[in-house]
């Protein structure tokens, strides 16, 4: 198996072979140039899904801070990049090449970008700079969203997540759906059979939106949602269309980790409130807001919280206060685990942030691929098998393909061996002592002793004859992941 890093160097050393053979074609030499740029910036991760499903929302709570514009205003049906940056600068790109600094704009309840000038189908694409860990080591991209409505909006999210003739811009995806509607379907597959090139979608999570809406902001809305998402699970895993398919309410995390002391002040008012007055004004937001409320917290206020953290927030803040959540870190730290964005992040960097290196490489080399595909110049004829080798020989290509597999179609082994096949090659974790199934404190030797009881074991199931095929191809790829293992542990 490679080391950790080489693929990476690999591919590399690939794209600058092709850059030297087509140092003197400007036009091959420009996407050449795209591939190398690529592997060395952070991830990208793209943020898709229908209008209004609460990408931007979610964007803001990965981040912990109002970065992204939410709603239907003009910027929102821009494609738009965020970075890390030392300074916050919103710069608009236009005719290919082109730029202009965009004002931004805040006001009570989210920011703006102003395009002055220039309108949302003339800029290509939004570029933000901004200082925020988050961004760190994953450039997030917010898409207007695939609406079968609006195909001008729609084209310009596939533009990015599936532009013909060339790579998907994206190296991951988180696919945000209210519904499972046959749009999605459709769109998750012209995705999938993108990102992850002829190979299946290698990185595509999905992300049950708006969670908290599912049961009218009853208290156990979060429980219907995840009722919601696994059966979204289990007819994606069908499809074999997503890794993962979390309910995450983006809204009352964002609210959660931006909690002010005044908020908190005012729930433990609401908290101490008679509890009838509270359930009577919590019946919609309209009446939760009104002037004449007999509850103990003002108007302007009330109306702050619902539309920061929704019904269900409100509820389920009083509820944990009541029980006991007595500081604001304490309440906002209880608000995030709920609001499943500590799930999403998990998965996240399960599915991507651990595997980084490989999803890049992924899409340089399958971007790499189709630049050299039809090109008649010996140097490209005699590249394009190399490209095509790597790409098949990485393991960890192959893990990520597997892993996508395993939720389509079930390894015919008894349920703790398929749960240990898919711990070994990475779907909790790629770290050594995680596959093995060890405690964080496992000595190498341990590990080492592990592992090879773990290629013998499954180097055994591979052979075994009366196996189906695809059940011992899975156990061929898990004996050479406890081979990786012993590889980095000797
Ligand atoms: N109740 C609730 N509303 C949300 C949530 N996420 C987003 N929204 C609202 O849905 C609307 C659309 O959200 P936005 O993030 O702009 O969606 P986008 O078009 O997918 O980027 C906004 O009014 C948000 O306040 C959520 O988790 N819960
Ligand atoms: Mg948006």
């Amino acid at each position: 198996m490679n080391a950790p890093g080489s693929t990476l160097e690999q591919a590399r050393a690939l794209v600058a072979s092709a850059r030297n053979a087509f140092a003197g074609d400007p036009d091959v030499r420009r996407q050449l140039d795209a591939c190398a740029y690529r592997l060395d910036q952070p991830l990208r991760v793209a943020l898709a899904g229908s209008l209004k499903a609460g990408k931007s929302t979610l964007l803001n709570a990965l981040v912990g801070q109002d970065v992204a514009p939410t709603d239907a205003t003009e910027c929102t049906r821009v494609v738009t990049w965020y970075r890390n940056g030392p300074t916050p600068t919103v710069t608009a790109w236009y005719d290919r090449d082109r730029s202009a600094n965009v004002l931004v704009q805040r006001r009570e309840g989210g920011l703006t970008f102003d395009l002055g000038a220039l309108t949302a189908a003339q800029v290509d694409r939004l570029e933000v700079e901004w200082p925020a860990s988050a961004l760190a080591e994953t450039t997030v991209i917010d898409t207007p969203g695939t609406s079968s409505l609006s195909r001008d909006v729609s084209a310009r999210t596939l533009d990015l997540l599936t532009p013909d003739r060339a790579a998907s811009g994206a190296d991951a995806v988180v696919y945000l759906l209210r519904s499972l509607s046959a749009t999605d379907v459709a769109f998750l597959r012209q995705i999938g059979s993108h990102v992850g090139a002829e190979s299946g979608p290698l990185g595509v999570v999905g992300v049950v939106s708006r969670a908290d809406e599912v049961g009218a902001g009853r208290i156990d809305a979060m429980l219907s949602a995840k009722e919601m998402a696994s059966r979204f699970a289990t007819e994606l895993e069908r499809t074999g269309l997503c890794q993962a398919v979390v309910p995450v309410a983006g809204l009352l995390a964002f609210a959660a980790r931006t909690l002010r002391q005044s908020e908190f002040a005012a729930f433990q008012a609401l908290a101490q409130a008679p509890v009838d007055d509270l359930s009577v004004a919590l019946l919609s937001a309209d009446r939760f807001a009104r002037p004449d409320s007999p509850l103990p917290v003002d108007a302007q206020t009330r109306a702050s919280l619902v539309r920061r953290f929704g019904l269900f927030g409100i509820r389920l803040a009083v509820t944990l206060i009541r029980l006991g959540a007595n500081d604001s870190p304490t309440l906002a730290a209880q608000l995030v685990e709920r609001s499943g964005l500590d799930e999403l992040r998990g998965v996240i960097d399960v599915q991507f942030g651990q595997r980084a290196e490989q999803l890049k490489a992924h899409s340089a080399l399958v971007a790499l691929d189709r630049v050299l595909a039809d090109r008649p110049e010996r140097a490209a004829v005699e590249l394009l098998p190399q490209v095509g080798r790597l790409l098949s020989d990485v393991h960890g290509f192959a893990e990520l393909r597997l892993l996508g597999r395993l939720r389509t179609t079930p390894v015919k082994l008894p349920g703790e061996e398929s749960a240990e096949l898919h711990r070994l090659i990475g779907g909790l974790g790629v770290a050594p002592h995680v596959r093995l199934g060890l405690p964080e404190s496992a000595s190498s030797r341990e590990m080492q002793s592990e592992a090879v009881v773990a290629v013998r074991k499954w180097r055994t199931r591979a052979s075994h004859p009366l196996l189906d095929q695809f059940t011992a191809k899975a156990c061929g790829t898990a004996a050479r992941s406890a081979e990786g293992i012993l590889g980095l542990l000797y």
